[in-house]
């Protein structure tokens, strides 16, 4: 079976499913009682095939000389996708009320970049990032105060390995050991797959030397002109380019401050969630007024699905169009700079039901 891992065939699939068909009698969340050396899970596949690259279908964890052999199955090939994180939460003493919601180690193995899609060229050095790969951990350190928190601590391990729509990554028992019962061999770990990308923020600076415009907030910029600040397409996954920023405008009345943002495709306002795999895109407005007086900046989100937000006297507002989103801010009398910067992030979430329950003594 262990050479199997990277090239699943037919035959192997079929056993796969029969696994995954006993692991579905678990109900979600609660841990398998174990005495398993392996367990594969299986996920529904997104119902919206625009959520594809993000969507997780098998996992599959296996105890072999001294390590936790994990596989992930996406939907699609990793080189058409974008980052892809895959975390396991463990449950190193198979007790629900230690450590932090049962966890005493997080364990995350990553591809990519959150600024590129996973096939897009180097744009300096030399690393593709479905070349960038990583295994890195989290385990519980004493708070000041009491209690316990979660701190990065880098315990070792080697990056994950990406073959077309699989990543293999192995986890040493001896982690969860250290951290398990002493009296106790089984363990569990739940298994999310978060993807993501996000847009480089664009900044501009405005000075209210004038009246300004007449600005309408209903998701049109014809009324518009003046500086814009362009950054090129492109840069996201291609499915998520109604959340690819290209531009940022700004204008201003007695009372407002206006800023139109241009997106490049349209659909951040018809954006609909998938019941399997959850996520969003967001933009985030950050303004801060910056002359005569210094005042809180402030710093509000969109989320795609939404039409508008807010009405009239609301301190902000916005209003989205097809591939452009006006917002406006509330000007304090006076107030004449401003400095304004717009991001855009995606984050998806694709987690399986059921936990897998392993015994390092199982045979
Ligand atoms: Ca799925
Ligand atoms: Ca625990
Ligand atoms: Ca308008």
């Amino acid at each position: 079976m262990l050479a199997l891992h990277r090239h699943t065939g037919p035959f192997v699939l079929a056993a796969v499913v029969l696994a995954a068909a006993a692991a579905a009698q678990q109900a979600p969340g609660t841990t398998p009682n174990s005495g398993k050396r392996s367990v594969t899970l299986s996920d529904p596949a997104a119902a919206n095939k625009d959520r594809a690259w993000s969507d997780a279908r098998e996992f599959k964890a296996e105890i072999v000389d001294g390590e936790i052999r994990c596989t992930l199955r996406m939907e699609k090939p990793f080189v058409e996708g974008m980052f892809t994180c895959v975390e396991l939460d463990f449950d190193c003493d198979d007790k629900p009320k230690t450590g932090i919601d049962g966890a005493e180690l997080r364990v995350r193995a990553a591809v990519g970049s959150r600024f590129q899609p996973n096939n897009a060229e180097p744009t300096n050095g030399t690393m593709k990032p479905l070349e960038h790969v990583r295994l890195s951990t989290t385990t519980l350190d004493e708070a000041d105060g009491g209690g316990r928190r979660w701190i990065h601590h880098q315990l070792g391990g080697s990056p994950p390995v990406i073959d077309d729509a699989v990543m293999t990554f192995s986890v040493p028992t001896r982690w969860v050991k250290e951290r398990g019962d002493r009296y106790g061999s089984t363990f569990s770990f739940g298994v999310e797959v978060m993807t993501s990308c996000s847009d480089q923020p664009i900044e501009l600076l405005h000075t209210c030397g004038d009246p300004g415009l007449p600005i309408v907030l209903d998701g049109k910029t014809a009324e518009w002109s003046g500086a814009v600040a362009v950054d090129p397409p492109g840069e996201l996954h291609e499915r998520l380019r109604c959340a690819d920023l290209t531009g940022l405008r700004l204008e201003h009345s007695e009372s407002h401050l206006f800023v139109a943002v241009d997106l490049a495709e349209p659909g951040f306002a018809g954006w609909r969630n998938d019941s399997d795999v959850d996520g969003r895109p967001i933009l985030t407005f950050y303004v801060e007024p910056l002359f005569p007086r210094y005042q809180e900046p402030k710093r509000v989100a969109l989320s795609g699905g939404q039409a508008s937000v807010g009405r009239d006297k609301a301190p902000w507002m916005a209003v989205v169009g097809e591939k452009t989103v006006e917002a406006a801010f509330e000007r304090k009398s006076g107030q004449s700079r401003f400095r304004v910067i717009v991001h855009a992030d995606v984050e998806f979430r694709d987690r399986f039901a059921s936990r897998v329950g392993l015994d390092l003594e199982a045979k």
